[in-house]
């Protein structure tokens, strides 16, 4: 048996478990990794600028392609705590992400040594395994389970802490005995499936919600093969966006409370029994559950068994990976189909198409300072199909969940349950290391890019090209915006004289010097016909010099973006699209001389 150190056989098993990039800041009790990474070179390392943005790049590199599992590295004590914020994160979007932390040696752990803090105990709640190994020789089981944890069931985060002397001690390994364990996924039964079918064939409006989970089973493919047999319109979830492409005759839009259309809830009201695929009806899309689930029926299709009727009872609940669900509802709806047994639902998909055709918001304003709107419609103009977005939260994301076209799995990449500012950024670098031919285009408000704005300069260092459109009110928009429900406008302004750049007038910082310090390009806009030609100039930036460029866009300080409460009560602030003109990127509105709005 060869004899190496414990850490060396853990670098081993990341490499043999297809780990290929890690994020990190390295310290003292985290050194003998480093050293067996140096050793090993198989697998890159990005050097954050904050431990929480390790954490965030980590999410970001899982999030862009089936299969990856991305690595975050700190110290013990703050470096774990740091971290908590993006465990937090993929643990509620079902994301695995591999938490690596050092820690003081096993004998001093109840010593309050320097930097020693129980992080397994703390990051708990927000992990699926979250393990301080106590034992060198414990360290290839730990990573074993770590891994097949990740994987199995409904996907999460794993955090293994691993005290100094644990690190260093030797043991007996041999990575050719080494053999990732099986992956658990649960399937769905043909009569699960049958059952399933019979309730949609028995509706008259029926609905496919998607979710996240069908990104995660990579089973988007397999969506739209099912919703096409059935004739089925199909509205995605935050997490589901682009699993159906947004110009499918099909996709009928989203519903919810922010980022939804107007043709998304109406559609969804209009259903009478919604199938949802590995969807966990979050509050922002489902809004009261008295108005989502009136008059409807709902079957619910989860991995997780505890997830069903976890919101509300379902009329029938499967627990089945998205992926293998809808595998076997492709296969007995061709039967059905063949035996003549499938509805047709032309004229109910017609009906979601009409919508979709005519319920528009106005995105074309002609304002200085910029309305936000015309932001998105000169990105669409700017960016094809194959751009990956990436966004996190803020008014700026939810206006682009209203207003851009997402037509791949995976494209919009989005931080959807925690939305912890600052996270744009660092995710944003770590869907450059997963693809690095992508145009990768994060959209921020200005506050969400402050957050973890030294990022940066890992962009920089590392060449990590992508273009950053930064949405600049000065104001923490979205707070204020519901500040208004109090009649308050308090400890929400980001306005300031910044006595260096008059240029910026009251908007504070200077994003456009703050980013060139940092080693990114940068440019700074403020008329909406500025945009489009900005955003071109900013490819050109990032092919010349490899490195991240911004696009702040200076909006009007105050405008509302369309939200509410309930599905059936989200409230416009804006003028509706009554012409084409007013809405010329709208998908349904690609046939403008044949529309008719309903307003
Ligand atoms: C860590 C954290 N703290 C607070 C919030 C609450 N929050 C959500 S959006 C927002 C303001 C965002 O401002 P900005 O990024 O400028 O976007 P805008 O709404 O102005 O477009 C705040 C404070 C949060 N999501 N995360
Ligand atoms: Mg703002």
């Amino acid at each position: 048996m060869p004899r190496m150190k414990a850490i060396q056989a853990a670098v081993q098993i990341l490499q043999r478990e297809g780990v290929r990039h890690a994020f990190g800041v390295p310290g003292a009790a985290i050194n003998p990794f480093y050293a067996a990474l140096r050793e090993s070179g198989a697998i890159t390392h990005v050097l954050a600028r904050h431990v929480e943005g390790a954490s965030h790049m980590a999410e970001g590199y899982t999030r862009t392609a089936a299969g990856n599992i991305g690595v975050c590295v700190g110290t013990s004590g703050p470096a774990g705590t740091d971290m908590l914020t993006g465990l937090y994160s993929a643990a509620a979007d079902s994301i695995p992400i591999l938490c690596i932390t050092g820690q003081a040696p096993v004998a001093r752990l109840h010593k309050e040594d320097f930097q020693a803090v129980d992080i397994a105990a703390i990051a708990k709640p927000v992990t699926k395994l979250a393990m301080t190994v106590l034992e060198s020789a414990q360290v290839p089981g730990a990573f074993q389970q770590a891994f097949h944890l990740m994987r199995s069931g409904r996907p999460g985060p794993v955090l293994l802490d691993l005290p100094f002397d644990v690190q260093l001690g030797e043991i007996d390994f041999d990575i050719d005995a080494y053999e990732p364990l099986p992956v658990h996924r649960p399937a769905a039964t043909r009569i699960q499936i049958e059952k399933a079918l019979d309730m949609l064939e028995a509706a008259e409006r029926p609905l496919i919600v998607a979710g996240g989970g069908v990104v995660n089973a990579d089973a988007a493919d397999l969506l739209v093969e099912f919703a096409e047999l059935v004739g089925v319109p199909v509205v995605p979830t935050l997490m589901g966006w682009g699993t159906i492409p947004d110009d499918h005759r099909l996709m009928a839009g989203m519903a919810g409370l922010q980022t939804s259309q107007r043709y998304g809830n109406a559609t969804l009201l209009a259903s009478d029994l919604v199938l949802g695929i590995g969807n966990r009806w979050a509050n922002r899309h489902t809004g009261g559950l008295e108005v989502y689930r009136r008059g409807r029926r709902f079957v619910h299709v989860d991995i997780e068994p505890t997830q069903i009727g976890r919101v509300f009872p379902p009329d029938l609940g499967i627990v089945s990976d998205a992926g293998l669900a809808l595998q076997r509802f492709v296969e007995v709806a061709r039967e059905r189909q063949a035996a003549g047994r499938l509805p047709d639902r032309g004229a109910w998909a017609e009906e979601c198409t009409e919508r979709k055709r005519t319920m528009l918001r106005r995105t074309h304003f002609d304002d200085v300072p910029v309305k936000p709107q015309r932001v998105y419609e000169e990105m669409i103009k700017a960016f094809g199909k194959e751009v990956r977005y990436v966004s996190t939260i803020g008014l700026s994301q939810i206006a682009g969940g209203q207003f851009l076209h997402v037509y791949r799995p995976r494209h919009w990449i989005n931080a959807g349950q925690a939305g912890p500012l600052g996270w744009t950024l660092p995710a944003a670098l770590g869907v450059c290391v997963a693809d690095p031919e992508a145009t990768v285009v994060a959209l921020s408000g200005d506050y969400d890019f402050q957050f973890l704005i030294e990022e940066l300069a890992v962009g920089a260092q590392f060449n990590l090209p992508y273009i950053h459109v930064l949405v600049n009110n000065s104001y923490l928009g979205l707070i204020r915006q519901a500040q208004r429900a109090f009649d308050i406008d308090y400890c929400v302004q980001l306005s300031f004289d910044n006595v260096n750049s008059p240029e910026v007038g009251n908007y504070g910082v200077d994003h456009v010097k703050v980013a060139e310090g940092l080693g990114c390009k940068a440019l700074r806009v403020k008329e909406p016909g500025e945009i489009l030609p900005a955003l071109e100039q900013a490819k050109k930036l990032m092919a010349e010099h490899r490195v991240p460029v911004v696009v702040e866009v200076i909006l009007e300080r105050v405008t509302n973006i369309s939200m509410g409460t309930e599905i059936d009560g989200v409230v416009e602030f804006e003028e509706l699209a009554t012409r084409g003109e007013h809405a010329p990127t709208a998908l349904g509105a690609l046939n403008l001389d044949q529309m008719q709005f309903l307003d």
